[in-house]
């Protein structure tokens, strides 16, 4: 079998590709460890930047997107049991993000490669990436016991952190950076009205808190927790309890309580490699780079290579130039790095650290009381949340 672009991962780095690609008329074919209802049942993030939005629709899977997407134009930091709102649109001459889960992009986009005809491979397992460092790359994989061949000019490594594109790389020939933070958020869903029309991010002396949404029923909260924590002892009444502790009185009394209906503990970390080019081969989104989620920027991350390396294959293929492709790692590289700075900086000021003596406690409310008391910095928060230009 032969294609152009072997995706490895029907994520939404892959996904996005993927249909970027067939609108030029580059063919595709998506390795995908997982089956599709797998896929289509996790839930992730839900802020989406302007830039992600267009890329969404360039790639035609903007429609339900626009319809059912609930624009944001602020968001609150609570502290000191007081709401202090962050005007995004005023402080960005206009700029706004999207609410919209994953789980929706992904099915958008699945729903718009079924329609087109594409071919995803799903549950295929022992991919394996070979030949990217000459002229002639190809993939491997099982499937139904029987091992299959694709050969391509290139591979799209879409395959999230703990993927195969990435560890198939020379040890000698990568660099990673990486931090990892002492907690984790504890993250559910419940069909239940949001305490708020906008989202809020809390740092409160019992540990970081924050309410965001999928829809006017349906809320998505968190809670910062320990590392080690089992979720069997976390019940949903013990989750309501907790995350009305940390926020302000006036926030708490609005949080509609009900069952969750899913569950999950995220340890947070920061972590790039270095470069996002091997010969043939590409790392993209989770596969090459994570933030902790503080500042919504993971997907939207994914979302910003993607443009660089459509960019690229465009050039290469339409107009027989490697100039694209050649700058896809410096470029992709050069956002990743800001929006590992902003995820980072918004994670230490937003929660408590274990080994905070009292110095660094006083310095982090500083910061926050000069955050939202001073227009320049709350222009920085707000310039970097809803997407630095590309
Ligand atoms: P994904 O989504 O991990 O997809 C990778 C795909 O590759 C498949 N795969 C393989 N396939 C074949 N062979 C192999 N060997 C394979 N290994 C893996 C996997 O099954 C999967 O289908 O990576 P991608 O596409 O790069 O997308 C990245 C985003 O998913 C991620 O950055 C965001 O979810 C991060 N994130 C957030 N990002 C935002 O922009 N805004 C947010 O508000 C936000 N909130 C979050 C988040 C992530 C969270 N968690 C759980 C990590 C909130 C949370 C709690
Ligand atoms: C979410 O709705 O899941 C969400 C929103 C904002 C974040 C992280 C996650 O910073």
């Amino acid at each position: 079998m032969r294609t152009q672009v072997v995706i490895v991962g029907s994520g939404p780095s892959g996904l996005l590709l993927g249909q970027l690609l067939a609108t030029i008329g580059v063919a595709t074919v998506i390795l995908e460890r997982v089956d599709r209802d797998h896929l289509l049942s996790r839930v992730r993030a839900g802020v989406l930047e302007q830039g992600t939005l267009e890329l969404l629709d360039e790639a035609g899977a903007g429609a339900r997107l626009k319809a059912e997407g609930l624009p944001h134009e602020g968001i609150s930091l609570a502290f000191d049991d007081r709401l202090h709102r962050i005007d995004l649109a005023a402080l960005t001459g206009g700029k706004h993000v999207m609410v919209y889960g994953q789980t929706e992009v992904t099915r958008d986009l699945v729903d718009q490669r079924e329609a087109a005809g594409l071919t995803t491979i799903y549950q295929a397992s022992h991919v394996e990436p070979h030949g990217f460092d000459g002229e002639a790359p190809y993939v491997t994989f099982e499937k139904d016991g029987v091992i299959k061949r694709i050969d391509c000019d290139f591979i799209a490594g879409c395959d999230g952190f703990h993927g195969i594109c990435r560890a198939s790389v020379p040890a000698g020939a990568i660099r990673t950076y990486e931090r990892a933070y002492p907690f984790g958020w504890l993250g559910i869903l419940a069909e239940v009205p949001p305490a708020d029309h906008e989202l809020i991010y809390a740092n409160h002396p019992r540990g970081f808190a924050l309410c965001s949404m999928r829809s006017a029923r349906r809320s998505r909260y968190y809670v910062q927790c320990r590392l080690d924590d089992d979720i069997g002892d976390w019940s949903d009444g013990r989750f309501w309890d907790e995350l009305r502790r940390r926020l302000p009185p006036e926030a708490a009394a609005k949080v509609v309580t009900g069952p969750s209906f899913e569950k999950s503990i995220a340890p947070l970390r920061s972590f790039v490699a270095e470069p996002l080019r091997f010969g043939r081969l590409f790392l993209v989104g989770d596969a090459a780079h994570i933030v902790p989620p503080t500042g919504a920027k993971g997907l939207n991350l994914a979302a910003s290579d993607v443009r660089y390396l459509f960019w690229g294959l465009r050039e290469f293929y339409r107009d027989k130039s490697p100039a694209g492709l050649e700058a896809y790692s410096g470029r992709a590289l050069a956002r990743v790095w800001k929006a590992v700075r902003f995820s980072w900086w918004m994670t230490m000021m937003l929660h408590r650290f274990p080994d905070t003596d009292d110095f660094a406690q006083r310095i982090q409310e500083a910061e926050l009381d000069y955050l939202v008391h001073s227009q320049a910095a709350s222009a920085a928060l707000a310039e970097n949340y809803v997407g630095l230009p590309y």
